[in-house]
């Protein structure tokens, strides 16, 4: 059996191949992903690839939370394996935190950055307090809708409730928060702030929250 398996040629079928390319060229044409960019707030897919065009020479290594923040995988382009730590589809609020802690006591000379949302930082936060302790100068990166954004984006879909009932009235001042912890608290509100507070962030030595408000109704479902 195996002799008959290892007989098998690895290479792919190029006519097969060749229609699969085309089958994903025709939804590339769709530019699903596109969005506008606004003046006066800052949409969550520009702050990624902002994030990941100034942290790119730094070679990063990502941890993610659950929820909109899922656009790190359409819009921080990473190009090489192992530098993106997610629960994928287990999905668990406040998997981000404490995988970049332990991503950075195991590196300790890189860049990690938690990108997060205002609902998932808060799950397991006490984790910054590990961090200061053990001077492990991780970076958070919040994404900050004031929504659990993904749960009112299915909230809102055609055939969701459409009651809009997921929002956060009363988030903390996640800079004072930081502060309290010992962390550096940085925040940015403008798309003109944006570049550098995030070189400010890359720039620290100590570990960062950086609270960036972005557009509070922008979905991430492909259009
Ligand atoms: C422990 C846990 N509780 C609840 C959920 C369900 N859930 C998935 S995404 C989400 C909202 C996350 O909001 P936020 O962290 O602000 O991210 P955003 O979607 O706004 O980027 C919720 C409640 C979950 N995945 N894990």
């Amino acid at each position: 059996m195996i002799h008959a398996w290892r007989s098998l040629s690895t290479m792919p079928d190029q006519k097969r191949l060749r229609a699969w390319w085309t089958e994903i060229d025709h939804w590339r044409a769709r530019h699903s992903f596109s969005y506008e960019r606004l003046d006066h707030a800052i949409m969550p897919q520009h702050a990624l690839e902002r994030l990941h065009a100034l942290t790119k020479p730094h070679d990063p290594i990502i941890t993610t939370e659950i929820g909109q923040q899922m656009w790190v995988a359409q819009f921080f382009g990473f190009d090489k394996p192992n530098r993106w730590i997610t629960s994928g589809g287990l999905g668990t609020m406040g998997f981000g935190l404490p995988a970049a802690l332990g991503a950075q006591i195991a590196n300790p000379g890189r860049l990690v950055i938690d990108i997060a949302g205002d609902a998932s930082v808060q799950t397991t936060m006490k984790e910054l307090s590990t961090a200061i302790q053990h001077q492990a100068p991780i970076k958070i990166f919040v994404l900050s809708d004031e929504h659990p954004g993904m749960a009112r984006e299915w909230e809102q879909q055609p055939d969701g409730n459409g009651r809009l009932r997921s929002y956060s009235a009363s988030l903390p001042d996640f800079t004072k928060l930081a502060e309290a912890y010992g962390a550096v608290g940085l925040r940015c509100e403008r798309p003109s702030e944006l570049d550098a507070r995030i070189e400010e962030m890359i720039d620290a030595d100590r570990p960062v929250l950086l609270h960036c408000r972005v557009a509070r109704l922008a979905d991430g479902h492909p259009r």
